[in-house]
């Protein structure tokens, strides 16, 4: 495809910074850069994929202002498939809007967010499951998701996929030769059509499910801390969180509501909450905290639950201790720097099963040690051999296609005929070929571009 303007961005995030980067794309690009960057040595032609040492002129003021680098990138071997130039400045948001109203003076037009990978994919360059994948690796929270999306930036996803497609299409051919052709000796049987369609059924189901995981990479295991008032909630929060997030008081129930911190552990992002001690309500605000503590307890995925090693265990402790047991969890024995009443001994041994981590809050003791606790029993520990789906709109439309191989398989047991069969998978194709990245609809193209950054 060709497009007729040439758009320019700042590619690198806003803000003072040590370089700040420039990117043209379009068939314009060099003659744009051209008109506001001048080589420090005079060349006639600028050559290609080499960095040139120059300065940026002011053509009004005629005046320069600035040192910079400029790369030519020659189509077709370029990220948009374009020609493309790229302008490493110093990273000053002023100098860099400057050259960028330079570029538009000269006739660019500004991109849009994600249009640069936009041309990307409508010049063939990347399909759209891998422009996806550069979305999710630019906004990876852990190195997991990063190692997946760059896999399906190389492709993975989109050998997957096509290799579902090409089932499809082999079998709606098989059966239309059946169809055409009854009386030939080649011929599929029914007990082969339900093997392949169960097995993509399966396949779809693999994958469908792989979607909680891929929440999990790209959100972040939710954590909550839970525990009565006064045991040191807040203070495990802030440790944590490693900044004064969570208000901390002697008095018990200040926490009413709860507060929720993305934390970066291990390589690992968890969404951690601190929530109001689950005590017996005295203030209306708090009763409500309670319930929400409930419901948020419910909702994560762990729970860390917080006991006071300096005070007997409560009847409260031993419910919370009883509670929850579906819930993969680890009981935090906090405020171990004063004289303990309740060991991690007795804790284990009372409520077996249980990983006890015996800490200091407020001293930060063994805060490693639960860092590593965390890390084993909350990050998902699956093979990355397997596919991982990143996105909901692949997820709804894997769901559609597993849903139409459920009917055909129906219509098959119920000794429907081969022209049903094929026409119900006939009505797959279009899901399938979305996936792919065969979108018509401008929408669906602009909310997916419309998640990247500027410049990208
Ligand atoms: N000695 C000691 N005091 C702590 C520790 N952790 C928390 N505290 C204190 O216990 C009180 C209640 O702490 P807070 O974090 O507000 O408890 P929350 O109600 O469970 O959120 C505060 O005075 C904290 O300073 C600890 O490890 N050791
Ligand atoms: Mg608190």
């Amino acid at each position: 495809m060709r497009f007729e303007d040439t758009i320019i961005a700042i590619s690198t995030p806003p803000g003072y910074g040590g370089l700040g980067i420039v990117r043209l794309s379009g068939q314009d690009s060099l003659r744009i850069a051209q008109s506001f960057f001048q080589p420090l040595r005079s060349k006639k032609n600028i050559p290609p994929r080499r960095p040139i040492l120059g300065k940026i002129y002011h053509p009004q003021e005629k005046c320069f202002f600035e040192e910079a680098l400029l790369t030519y990138f020659p189509a077709p071997k370029t990220y948009t498939r374009e020609d493309m130039v790229e302008i490493s400045c110093h990273g000053s948001p002023l100098l860099l809007e400057e050259v960028i109203r330079l570029g538009v003076e000269a006739g660019a037009r500004l991109a849009r967010p994600g249009e640069f990978t936009l041309r990307a994919y409508l010049n063939g360059r990347l399909d759209i499951l891998q422009a996806e994948a550069v979305l999710d690796l630019i906004k990876a929270t852990s190195l997991h998701q990063a190692r997946i999306s760059f896999q399906q930036l190389e492709g993975s996803l989109s050998r997957t996929f096509r290799s579902v497609r090409e089932e499809l299409v082999d079998l709606l051919s098989w059966l239309e030769t059946n169809i055409e052709f009854p009386e030939e000796e080649v011929k599929i049987t029914s007990e082969q059509i339900k093997e392949i369609l169960t097995s993509l059924i399966d396949h779809l189901q693999t994958l469908i499910q792989s979607y909680a995981l891929g929440k999990t990479f790209s959100e972040g295991v939710q954590l909550a801390i839970i525990g009565r008032a006064n045991v040191g909630k807040s203070t495990l929060f802030n440790a944590l969180c490693g900044e004064e997030r969570a208000i901390v008081t002697a008095l018990p129930g200040t926490t009413r509501d709860y507060l929720e911190e993305k934390v970066l552990i291990k390589n690992s992002v968890f969404r951690l909450v601190d929530t109001a001690g689950l005590s017996q309500p005295s203030h209306p605000a708090e009763k409500e905290g309670l319930r929400r503590t409930q419901q948020r307890a419910q909702q994560a995925e762990g729970l860390l639950l917080v006991i006071d090693a300096s005070e007997e265990l409560t009847s409260e402790d031993r419910h919370l201790l009883n509670s929850f047991k579906e819930k993969p969890k680890i009981i935090v024995l906090n405020k171990i720097d004063r004289p303990q009443k309740v060991s991690a001994m007795e804790i284990k041994r009372q409520f077996s099963g249980n990983v006890v981590v015996p800490i200091s809050a407020l001293k930060g003791t063994h805060l490693e040690q639960l860092k590593e606790k965390i890390h084993k029993l909350f990050v998902p520990q699956k093979d990355f051999g397997q596919e991982v789906i990143l996105h909901q709109r692949q997820k709804v439309l894997l769901e559609q296609i597993k849903s139409g191989l459920e009917k055909t398989l129906h219509l098959l047991q119920e000794n429907y005929s081969e022209e049903h069969l094929s026409e119900e998978i006939r009505q797959i194709l279009p899901a399938v070929n979305e996936l792919l990245g065969e979108i018509r609809n401008e929408e669906i193209l602009e909310n997916i571009f419309n998640q990247f950054c500027i410049g990208k």
